[in-house]
């Protein structure tokens, strides 16, 4: 892992949850198991659609809920939408439900991650794992947020997805966010 790399990881992470003692302490839910899970990572890689899209995605637990963490850079330039064509970014940003980043289809890559991952049934707009949209700045990407929708356990071995187009959280079942540019599944960091 290169997080070092990503001064954002540092000063919001590194700094102050070196070691899981240390951080039991600050978080006051914090299941007292030894074995459960408080930060998870992905490790976002472009598809053949943003070969040059890379970056991590980090959770943690914090008090009733959990943190998401995200810096990725190589993102595609935002571009106007033209005729029926959707605009390039801001870019959809979801939570799916197989951690499975195989490419497939040139064309229509990342297809293995499956739906959006969405264990209380809700519609799309209001799933456990829709998320903010990413902006690109000159391809550089940053944003931190709050969910109450699950603890870090919960999305272990599942995908994070960015998406071609804006998320317009509300054509169903996806939010009609276009081809999938990058993916990465969520693995346990501590
Ligand atoms: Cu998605």
């Amino acid at each position: 892992m290169t997080y070092q790399n990503y001064p954002g990881y540092q000063n919001q992470f590194q700094n102050s949850y070196q070691s899981p003692q240390q951080y039991s302490f600050q978080n006051p839910y914090y299941e007292n198991h030894r074995n459960v899970p408080s930060i998870a990572y992905a490790q976002i890689q472009g598809g053949p659609l943003a070969p040059d899209l890379q970056g991590y995605v980090f959770f943690r637990n914090v008090p009733n809920g959990a943190e998401v963490y995200v810096e990725v850079k190589g993102l595609p330039e935002y571009k106007p939408a033209k005729g029926n064509k959707k605009p390039i970014g801001p870019h959809g940003f979801h939570i799916h439900e197989h951690g499975d980043c195989q490419v497939g289809k040139k064309d229509d890559p990342f297809q293995a991650a499956g739906g959006h991952w969405n264990p209380d049934n809700q519609p799309h707009g209001n799933h456990a794992g829709d998320f903010p949209v990413l902006f690109s700045n000159k391809g550089y990407a940053k944003m931190s947020f709050f969910t109450n929708r699950f603890r870090v356990k919960d999305i272990i071995g599942k995908a994070v997805i960015i998406h071609q187009n804006p998320d317009d959280y509300q054509s169903q079942p996806s939010g009609d966010a276009g081809k999938r540019l990058a993916c990465g599944e969520i693995k346990r960091y501590q």
